[in-house]
């Protein structure tokens, strides 16, 4: 650091906004403490994923003879561990378990609930495209002992805290409770996330918009219509919007967050399975939304603010358009005039 500065660690950056921050208790800086250190364990495992092949597999077993996981089970594992043990949790969901996951007898059952997606877009790690865990945070609401699926299904305005964290050619933690939205970079060499882009803000308007173009013909009209505008001469600048699609969620909204436009998952009727799009509510779109609105811009499930849909189904799907707010709010006039 030229000013001398050592580095703002997570603790200490919520240290030092203890006043503004309105959930910030030793607790919810534990909690974040937690949620690094399993990062840091994925991230010396994803970071070693594409050695994998190169040191030599035989089967399912790797050279030293230990079992090899699927990545996503790997990332899994830690995370459910480390959180379900921590004390500050009275239930978990993960994408990658059907039910609610309970807290293991003879572990404290804690004052929030958490759900994630613990890898998130690990059908990409074989191509080293960035890939992410996204998290979730609520106050339980439950009475008793054992927490419960209700403590989970709260609408995403009532969250505390969310955040992601992506492994890419860095490892970076993003997050908010509710007052800003700050990045943090692992420095693998002291193993801590130091402060890196404090009070991330969106763009009020973006040049480029981040879709599966392969899903045109599914769309709904307004969603068509949204996209052939974009691609029309803009009368001002004529330049039409640039496409940027990554096919990692976290890496398509790290780069909307942190440069504006527009990241969309529309509803779709490519798989009458999946009617209202591919991405999840619960530890999805409404962490993303969270981080969105505390940002300046916006998430809208095309017709109203994802953050104030509230969730009936622990793994439910949503349509998702989030980024610089007017751009969201010009998609939404157009599924207002065309569907
Ligand atoms: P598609 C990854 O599999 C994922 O869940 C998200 O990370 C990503 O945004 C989306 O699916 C990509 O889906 O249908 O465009 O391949």
């Amino acid at each position: 650091m030229t000013d001398g500065k050592i580095g703002i660690n997570l603790t200490r950056h919520i240290f030092e906004k203890q006043r503004e921050y309105p959930e910030a208790t030793g607790e919810l800086t534990g909690i974040l403490n937690q949620i690094a250190f399993a990062a840091k364990i994925v991230s010396r495992e994803v970071n070693k994923a594409g050695l994998v092949e190169i040191l030599g597999l035989t089967g399912d077993k790797n050279i030293q003879g230990e079992e090899v996981q699927k990545l996503d089970d790997f990332a899994n594992e830690v995370f459910i561990n480390i959180l379900a043990k921590s004390g500050h949790f009275c239930v978990l969901a993960s994408e990658e378990v059907p039910d609610v996951i309970p807290i293991p007898d003879g572990y404290i059952s804690g004052h929030y609930s958490i759900a994630i997606d613990p890898l998130d877009g690990s059908s990409n790690i074989d191509v080293n495209v960035n890939i992410g865990t996204i998290f979730s945070i609520h106050r339980r609401t439950s009475e008793g002992e054992k927490g419960c699926a209700d403590d989970l299904m709260q609408a995403g305005r009532k969250q505390v805290a969310a955040g992601y964290v992506v492994y890419g050619s860095s490892t970076m933690l993003v997050m908010s409770t509710g007052n800003g939205v700050h990045g943090f970079t692992l420095d693998p060499s002291v193993g801590e996330f130091l402060e890196s882009h404090p009070d991330i803000q969106i763009p009020s308007r973006g040049k480029t918009y981040s879709i599966n173009e392969g899903n045109y013909p599914y769309w709904s009209g307004g969603v068509r219509h949204y996209i052939d505008h974009l691609k029309k001469k803009d009368k001002e600048s004529g330049t039409p919007y640039g496409a940027r699609y990554i096919g990692s969620m976290v890496a398509d909204m790290h780069r909307t967050l942190l440069k504006g436009g527009i990241f969309m998952y529309p509803a779709d009727n490519k798989d009458p399975k999946k009617p209202h799009g591919k991405l999840r509510l619960l530890y999805e779109c409404a962490p993303m939304a969270f981080l969105c609105e505390h940002a300046g811009g916006a998430a809208s499930t095309g017709t109203g603010p994802v953050l104030d849909v509230v969730p009936t189904e622990l793994h439910q799907r949503v349509p998702f358009f989030a980024g610089s707010t007017e751009d969201v709010r010009e998609l939404e006039r157009f599924i207002a005039d065309y569907d």
